[in-house]
């Protein structure tokens, strides 16, 4: 196999920085107060996408250093920047992202490699025979320059469409060179770096639906052919419109399943205050009940910078203050805060302590029903709650899960059983039925 010189200079550096990142890892982990020492505790990764124009800029640069362990190249590996004409590549943008992680300790997942988006036109404009080889020269190309230096390529992104059909996308490779394109791709990628692990990646497949379920086909397809794959990357872009599905954690596991690695490639999810932070640590908590999830990466360091800068879903606001998602995520993962850092998890009495419950009925029958109390922490973690259930008059409950009641009269008092202790923005339920003899009224909840 023939080595460019620039390959060889970064495979070189390579062997130097692989020892500086173990003794990083290790100095952090003994504090796991910043995100990326917590996940290592856990052992995964906690990783950002990182644009290179950032990076002269002193606060982001000293987040990024502080608190993550991997970075993604938000736009610099992409086709449209590494290969802007053919046979030409550049290197410049990605290269001082790989090269500043390096520094730090921190590992690169490589992003992406064959995509109908920020794909330039001349890619287009081939036809199917040149178009492979294009398609092959550009993996060898990118995955030659940084071989042995990326945990993780997204070999393919996107290649499903959106909606219920489950179909491919349309794109120059899709359209040109058939179902086939991701299987080649594949291949191609195993052969330019055999130590990186080889993911598909996707958005809008966090839950099960038509569009995951496309995808599982085809992975398991892949394995049971031996096509090259080693994970799926799961985008996990949520915002109001696209909550945080309810079965992410058995998604991620059916995948696992099939004898693949998961990966949250790339997280953000849209809101504020406790909300955004009870949605973070869902999936955070899925991830860490998924043994072969092996880590995380939120689609950016500061609010301000997002490319959904709107919705302010990051873990950072645009002032570099750790917002309760942030202390939620880090508490989920098991860390604990920094005295310095107002509103961390593990602080004494920096914020105030509060929660909310809200009631709904989860069944009905003539008879009776069953309610549910949902406690959600604020921006502070807690360590016990205690709320009133006010029963109509005629009403009585017969059993109650997942909580402690006392009865006054027709006023339960429910404390935790279990489940006293909440990350902030962290809910957790208790559940009862109700006998409704004549009165079909709700219970008052406070
Ligand atoms: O965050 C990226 C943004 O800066 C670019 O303008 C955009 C162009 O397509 O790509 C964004 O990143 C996308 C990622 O590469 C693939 N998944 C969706 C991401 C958000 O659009």
């Amino acid at each position: 196999m023939s080595m460019t010189v620039r390959s060889l200079t970064r495979a070189a550096t390579a062997g130097l920085v692989a020892a500086a990142a173990l003794t990083a890892a290790a100095h952090s982990a003994e504090a796991a107060d910043t995100l990326g020492s917590a996940a290592a505790g856990q052992g995964r990764y906690f990783g950002t996408a990182v644009a290179a124009n950032h990076l002269g800029e002193a606060d982001y640069t000293a987040t990024l250093d502080r608190e993550f362990s991997s970075v993604t190249p938000e736009n610099e590996m992409k086709w449209d920047a590494t290969e802007p004409s053919r046979g030409t590549f550049t290197f410049g943008s990605a290269d001082r992202i790989v090269d500043h992680a390096q520094s730090q300790g921190m590992d690169v997942r490589g992003h992406t490699l064959v995509w109908h988006s920020q794909l330039p036109s001349w890619v287009g404009s081939l036809g199917a025979s040149d178009l492979r080889t294009a398609m092959n020269a550009h993996i060898n190309g990118l995955m030659g320059h940084y071989k042995g230096e990326i945990h993780s390529w997204d070999v393919v992104n996107e290649a499903f469409q959106d909606g219920g059909s489950g179909a491919r996308r349309s794109s120059p490779f899709q359209d040109k060179l058939g179902n086939g394109f991701i299987e080649e791709a594949f291949r191609t990628a195993r052969a330019a770096d055999p130590a990186a692990k080889l993911c598909y990646n996707d958005y809008n497949t966090d839950g099960v639906n038509a569009k995951s379920n496309a995808v599982y086909d085809m992975v398991e397809d892949f394995k049971s052919r031996g096509v090259p794959i080693d994970c799926v990357g799961f985008q996990s872009h949520f915002n109001s419109n696209s909550p945080v599905p309810s079965d992410y954690r058995q998604n991620l596991q059916r995948f696992a399943d099939l004898g693949v690695d998961v990966q949250i490639t790339e997280l953000d999810i849209e809101g504020s205050g406790s909300a955004q932070a009870a949605d973070y640590t869902k999936v955070v908590e899925a991830c860490l009940a998924v043994s072969r999830c092996t880590g995380m990466t939120v689609w950016g360091v500061t609010d301000k910078y997002s490319w959904r800068s709107g919705g302010t879903p990051l873990l950072f606001d645009g002032n570099y203050q750790e917002k309760p998602a942030h202390d939620a995520v880090l508490s989920a993962l098991g860390g604990s805060g920094d005295p310095g850092d107002p509103g961390d998890p593990g602080d004494p009495g920096d914020g105030t302590l509060s929660c909310t419950a809200t009631y709904t009925r989860t069944a009905d029958w003539s008879s009776g029903y069953n309610g549910q109390v949902t406690i959600t922490a604020g921006d502070e973690p807690i360590s016990s709650w205690t709320t009133t259930v006010t029963l109509p008059a005629q009403q009585s409950v017969s059993s109650l899960w997942n909580g402690t009641p006392t009865r006054s009269g027709n006023v339960m008092t429910v404390r935790p059983s279990w489940n006293g202790t909440l990350a902030a923005g962290a809910s957790t339920s208790f559940g009862f039925t109700v006998a409704k003899n004549g009165s079909d009224a709700a219970p008052a909840v406070g």
